[in-house]
């Protein structure tokens, strides 16, 4: 791991320096102001985190490095991961050193699959893919040389070791929690020679698959893979890592906050919904029938899973490049179909309720549809699936913390008292 580990020595010089010089001379200039509202509303929109793997303008969607995700969906999780970690592109050299150093670190120890093999077989299957994370921590590198003692400038380095070994253990991790939950047979082992994407296709054994199921994978790896910083999973991920937390309780942690259907579970969800409606209609709906089933679900107090964003206020382009990906591939499976339809129709409807702030559809909208063609029917396991690719940033920011030595995440909280107090004054 020499050259990546050289390149993000040089990195960190010349990014603490960078910072540094900004606090030094800027450190007590304004850039955001927090409102009341704002206070009671979940942060929305308050600017108080740096987060330099990837930024999410509202009417622009995801930007990874400087680059729209547009320029990068042809390109593979292990390039992503060098990209996200560095700034950079890998060349051809560092490209194979990442990829020959994730081939090493693979196997999954006996361990983990004793443990997710007792648990309850109607667990969640995100509740046995963060157990399997967290049960792992033992193996953390982080923990071991931070007993032995680790001077700060340091941190990273283990760091990395251990976002290597659990990027590189994560397909099979998964695959192994989609065999075990849904009985789909014995644990394929994997392949020392293959790719991450190519591991899990091969891992997860789904009969006969078809060529463009690598195809899709690889873009779900690539289109879930970052987030900017303050989404739940990240914002936690960051903040369990900032009290120096290794990466595997911090991961685990931020996975739980991503199982949650107002965040990665609303892939799950939003399936579920599309094949309710084909399953009262014994088909794809008609424009009158989704109409119905939005207000009998906004009616029921429910969110239509799959729409809406906290700061997008576009369709999203991960949804674009799912629906371009069904559109090329089969645009008359009836699954598929429905959710394009739905598409035409949802927004108009949304658009209607004042307090709905973005009407268009997220990445959650259209994946499922896809992963449900070739074969892979069970929605509960999809956001698993959206975890193997969020492990990529998520790992990646944790090392950029570390490595700018970021302190303690720890915002101050106030009472109701307090603000009946300063609203006063
Ligand atoms: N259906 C119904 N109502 C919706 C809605 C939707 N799709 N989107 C927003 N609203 C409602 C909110 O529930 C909120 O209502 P209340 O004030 O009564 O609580 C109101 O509109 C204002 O919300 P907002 O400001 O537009 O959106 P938020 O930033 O508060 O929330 C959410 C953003 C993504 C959580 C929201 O749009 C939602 O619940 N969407 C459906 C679930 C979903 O698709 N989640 C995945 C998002 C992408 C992601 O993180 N993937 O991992």
């Amino acid at each position: 791991m020499s050259k990546l580990v050289e390149k993000l020595s040089n990195k960190f010089n010349e990014w603490r320096q960078e910072a540094k010089k900004i606090i030094e001379q800027h450190g007590s200039t304004v850039i955001s102001e927090v409102t009341v509202s704002q206070g009671y509303g979940g942060m929305r929109g308050v600017r108080s985190l740096i987060c330099d793997t990837s930024r999410v303008p509202q009417e622009d969607g995801l930007i990874i490095r400087g680059r729209h995700l547009k320029e990068l969906i042809h390109l593979t999780p292990e390039e992503i991961l060098f990209l996200l970690l560095t700034g950079e592109l890998p060349s051809e050299e560092e490209l194979e050193e990442l990829k020959s150093e994730l081939r090493k670190r693979k196997s999954v120890s006996q361990y983990v699959w004793k443990v997710l093999e007792s648990m309850p077989k109607d667990s969640h299957p995100m509740v046995m893919f963060n157990t399997a994370i967290l049960v792992m921590q033992k193996e953390s590198i982080f923990a071991a040389e931070y007993e032995k003692g680790l001077r700060k400038e340091e941190h990273w380095k283990p760091t990395l070791e251990d976002a290597l070994n659990i990027i590189a253990k994560l397909p099979a991790i998964a695959a192994g929690v989609y065999r075990i939950r849904f009985n789909k047979g014995q644990i394929i082992q994997p392949d020392p020679g293959m790719d991450l994407t190519g591991d899990y296709v091969h891992m997860l054994g789904l009969p006969n698959p078809d060529p463009n199921f690598y195809e899709l994978i690889r873009l779900y790896l690539v289109a879930h893979c970052d987030h900017e910083g303050g989404n739940v999973s990240a914002l936690t991920t960051q903040t369990i890592n900032s009290a120096l937390s290794d990466l595997y309780y911090a991961l685990s942690g931020g996975f739980n906050g991503l199982a949650g259907p107002l965040h990665g579970l609303a892939n799950q969800e939003s399936l579920k919904w599309v094949m309710k409606i084909i399953e009262r209609y014994s088909g794809a709906p008609s424009v009158e029938q989704i109409k119905e089933l939005i207000q009998e679900t906004l009616n029921a107090g429910k969110v239509i899973p799959g729409y809406g964003h906290a700061v997008l206020r576009i369709t999203d382009p991960r949804f674009e490049a799912f629906l371009n990906f069904g559109k090329k591939h089969f645009p008359d499976d009836p699954v598929f179909l429905t959710v394009s339809r739905m598409y035409d129709v949802v927004p108009g409807e949304l658009k209607k309720i004042e307090k709905i702030k973005n009407p268009f559809p997220n990445v959650d909208a259209a994946s499922g549809s896809l992963l449900y063609h070739y074969g892979l029917t069970e929605y509960s396991y999809y956001t698993v699936m959206f975890a193997v690719s969020r492990s990529l940033g998520l790992s990646a920011q944790a090392v950029i913390n570390r490595g700018m030595m970021s302190p303690l995440i720890r915002p101050k909280s106030v009472t109701t008292e307090w603000i009946k107090d300063a609203v006063k004054k």
